[in-house]
């Protein structure tokens, strides 16, 4: 039988997730940042740069699909038993599993809520076929229950809940006012710079979206762009971003997620002094590559729960892009109209090298001050089910068709879609927790 791989070719792996950058800074330009990026390509980086950093340190190797190595760490006990526990919920693996057709649809559409960004409302411009809307993820060896307004209301009621990071982490947020929509509850929605905040009155549950793309301080870079795409980024690695740490103390839950925008050329601060770049193109300071970022800016952003924080941290682990036919600006698209089944595609390259970068940091945070502090870390684990779902991103139909755009979203995810998956992970692990004996609670 034929396979059907998802196979980007090397060269056009950066390029792929160059798209991603240019979208969600497409998507943030009213708000944020510069305008009218023009992304077209940069000198492709060797794999090996991006594996020499040592980054995984298990006794698994670099190459073979993470979730086997997710697997063979739970097999090969180089985690305690507790840690696990933060990785399954019960004996289930609610992560593994495959997509079934679900005759019941969706949740909610573009009518009943209001909340869907205009980028990820796929209907409404028209993304032909609504076969994404019909299937549910099947956990092997349990069932995912359908998400339930009322039993989320009640488990949050008098709590406050934060997402952290960039537009994918807003996808979710999105979807979850969505899926609370169907019931009657009085929001009001408080904006505070580019800070949002929602009240649901009646059960004084508190939802804020932080925006942190990078998790970690940034400052702009004002030096002249020379041959770069983007301006610099200055990206402090080991210092806070106190639009969030210094918030976060008043939160019950924090649900945290980065990766695409340290894609972005970036100048890497330590104790205030450089220490690299990740395609910064200046000969004088060495390219570190951009997982020297991304895993600091993880392992500093896990610091903050462990100074600030008593509630729960959620780590909602890397999400996937699809592209076929060719990268982002070579026509790649992404009209498969069905979800791969797992023996269909595996993760790979940069998008297994973000996923296992995210979870050795942290696995490192949980085990750590973590455990000492008696915190708790969770894995939202939605990368192979999003791996999964070629046929649920926006596509050429996150814009007007008069926009006449030739690139296509394979990043972000329709609304109602896929992404409603995540929250319904989410609410069933807020229920084991509400139900695990008091004495187990760790
Ligand atoms: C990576 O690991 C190898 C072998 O363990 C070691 O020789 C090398 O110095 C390490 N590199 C870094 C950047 O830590
Ligand atoms: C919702 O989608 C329909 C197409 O299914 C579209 O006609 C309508 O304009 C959309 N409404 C909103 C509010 O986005
Ligand atoms: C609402 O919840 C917050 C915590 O999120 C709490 O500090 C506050 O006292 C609560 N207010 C009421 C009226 O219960
Ligand atoms: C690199 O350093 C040299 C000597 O300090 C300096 O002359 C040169 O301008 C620097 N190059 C860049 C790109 O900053
Ligand atoms: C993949 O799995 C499906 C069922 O999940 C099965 O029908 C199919 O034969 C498998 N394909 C391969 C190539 O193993
Ligand atoms: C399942 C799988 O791909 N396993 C491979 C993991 O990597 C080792 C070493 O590279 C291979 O020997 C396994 O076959």
């Amino acid at each position: 039988m034929k396979t059907h791989v998802i196979e980007f070719p090397q060269k056009s792996q950066k390029q792929f997730f160059l798209v991603i950058l240019t979208l969600i800074v497409l998507t943030v330009i009213p708000l944020y940042l510069f305008d009218n990026p023009s992304l077209l390509h940069q000198k492709n980086p060797s794999p090996a740069t991006f594996l020499s950093d040592n980054i995984t340190t298990f006794s698994f190797s670099a190459t073979n699909n993470s979730i086997e190595a997710t697997k063979k760490l739970d097999e090969e006990d180089v985690v305690s038993e507790d840690f696990s526990e933060t990785m399954l919920v019960k004996k289930c693996d609610l992560f593994k599993g495959e997509w079934i057709p679900s005759p019941e649809g969706p949740y909610y559409t573009n009518e009943t809520c209001g909340e869907i960004y205009d980028h990820q409302n796929c209907l409404k411009f028209g993304k032909p076929d609504t076969g994404f809307l019909k299937w549910r993820w099947k956990p092997y060896d349990c069932e995912l229950p359908r998400f339930s307004p009322s039993s989320f209301l009640k488990i949050v009621k008098g709590k406050s809940m934060a997402f952290v990071g960039d537009s994918m982490s807003r996808n979710q947020l999105q979807s979850l006012l969505c899926l609370l929509s169907s019931v009657p509850v009085e929001v009001s929605y408080l904006p505070d710079g580019k800070t949002k905040r929602w009240l649901y009155t009646n059960y004084n549950f508190t939802i804020v979206f932080f925006w942190s793309p990078h998790l970690v301080k940034t400052i702009e870079d004002d030096r002249p762009k020379g041959p770069l795409l983007f301006p610099l980024v200055n990206v402090y690695v080991d210092e806070f971003d106190d639009t969030w740490t210094n918030q976060i103390h008043r939160f019950d839950y924090v649900i945290i997620s980065a990766a695409q925008w340290f894609w972005r050329p970036s100048v890497f601060y330590e104790n205030g002094q450089v220490v690299g770049c990740f395609d910064c193109k200046d000969n004088n300071i060495t390219d570190l590559t951009l997982f020297y970022g991304y895993k600091r800016a993880f392992k500093t952003a896990f610091r903050a729960f462990n100074q600030n924080f008593k509630g729960m941290t959620f780590l909602r682990s890397y999400s996937p892009g699809h592209f076929d036919n060719g990268a982002w600006n070579e026509g790649g698209t992404c009209t498969r109209t069905r979800p791969y089944t797992s023996n269909e595609t595996k993760l790979e390259g940069f998008g297994q090298q973000f996923y296992l970068t995210q979870l050795e940091e942290f696995m490192a945070a949980a085990q750590g001050d973590g455990k000492k502090r008696g915190l708790k870390f969770r894995l939202l684990d939605t990368t192979q089910a999003m791996l999964l779902r070629p046929d649920g991103h926006p596509g050429r139909y996150g814009y007007p068709p008069e926009e006449k755009r030739t690139t296509s979203d394979c990043v972000h995810w329709c609304l109602p879609g896929p992404t409603d998956t995540w929250n319904e992970l989410l609410l069933h692990m807020l229920k084991m927790e509400s139900e695990r004996p008091s004495d187990v609670k760790d």
